[in-house]
């Protein structure tokens, strides 16, 4: 028998993880061998609401959920974990700068970094998906100094199956024969959605896709707006996609992927991107947790404007973050 895994997710009421939790039980993120147990870490006004989720979660009768634990503490929550993921964060609200944002969220990420080197797992692997997303992985790590920076990383694969699903449907071609993707920079509007280098059975369709031009009139907005878009449509944010783009990201850590993939981890000066931010890599992932950032691209001028302005962003949230420290 294989002993349960334990995977915290903060902000468990919320509506990503209203679709995570049922990924996570069914095996489809860990395997069907693979038990799980869930630490589920609220804010105090939303344990009833957590309650709820949690009735639904024991009503799924899911084989492989050990057990299930609810939680306002985050130590409780943090207790052990294998995984941790974290959903919870400040919302933005109308009329919030950037700044304001970063002055919510850091305290609750100094917070749940203390909590996370104490309590969980000294090979924890945690990703924040809570925004600021890259900039709250970087709080996290500087407060969390017993958790190796490997072991950190923020979500940008939702991005990354964005523009999969876009190469694909402009080109009707199945999702799976697209490759050679990937998202540089910050999980925000300066994201960079790279497909130069895209093709189809293994054939390149940078052309195809309308060259420089089309693809930064009209591709590479659509990605970056697609959440806006979304929100637009339905009211709420993504949560159904989030979920599944979560799901992929831990799966492609813990297990491995044959595919490049997209992952905001800190850098280690690759492509000239200063160290001290979580920027998002084509990286490759080898199984085991082990995470590498792939090498050697080279950067042609259209991409490396793109790569520049969403790392100029990073470094002034990183600034901004630092400042409201001190
Ligand atoms: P919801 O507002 O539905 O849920 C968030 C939940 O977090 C709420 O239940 C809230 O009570 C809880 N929470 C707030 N502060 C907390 C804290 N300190 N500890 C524990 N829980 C806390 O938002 P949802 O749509 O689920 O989105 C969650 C976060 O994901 C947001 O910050 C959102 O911006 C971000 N996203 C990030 C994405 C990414 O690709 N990195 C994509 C999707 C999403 O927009």
């Amino acid at each position: 028998t294989v002993s349960p895994i334990t995977v915290c997710v903060t902000g468990a009421a919320g509506q990503i993880s209203y679709s995570l939790l049922s990924m996570l039980a069914a095996g489809s993120v860990f395997g069907p061998e693979q038990p799980v147990t869930l630490h589920l870490l609220e804010i105090p006004p939303a344990l009833p609401a957590l309650a709820g989720v949690v009735m639904e979660l024991l009503d799924g009768a899911f084989p492989l959920l050990h057990s299930v634990t609810q939680t306002a503490d985050p130590s409780v929550a943090f207790a052990d974990a294998d995984i941790a993921v974290l959903v919870g964060a400040f919302p933005r609200r109308a009329g919030m700068e950037r700044k304001d944002l970063l002055e919510k969220n850091l305290p609750i990420f100094e917070r749940q970094a203390h909590a996370l080197n104490e309590h969980a797992s000294k090979h924890v692997k945690v990703v924040v998906v809570g925004n600021p997303a890259n900039t709250n992985a970087m709080v996290l790590a500087a407060f969390a100094p017993d958790i190796p920076r490997a072991n950190i990383s923020a979500l940008t694969r939702l991005d990354h199956n964005r523009t999969m699903a876009q190469v694909a449907a402009r080109l009707d071609v199945p999702v799976q024969s697209v490759a050679g993707v990937c998202i540089w920079g910050n999980h925000s509007s300066t994201q960079y959605p790279d497909i130069t280098r895209a093709t189809v059975d293994n054939v390149p369709v940078f052309d195809k896709l309308g060259g420089f031009e089309i693809v930064a009139r009209d591709f590479i907005p659509t990605i970056q707006k697609r959440g806006a878009a979304v929100i637009k449509a339905r009211g709420f944010s993504s949560a159904l996609s989030a979920a599944r783009a979560i799901a992929n990201h831990l799966r492609s850590w813990v297990c491995g992927d044959e595919h490049i993939v997209s992952m905001a981890v800190p850098s280690d000066g690759s492509y000239g991107i200063k160290e001290g931010v979580f920027f998002s890599f084509p990286v490759r992932c080898m199984g085991d947790g082990v995470v590498e950032i792939v090498k050697g691209i080279e950067i042609d001028e259209f991409s490396k404007r793109y790569i520049d302005a969403t790392a100029e962003e990073l470094y002034a949230e990183r600034e901004e973050a630092l400042a409201l420290l001190e």
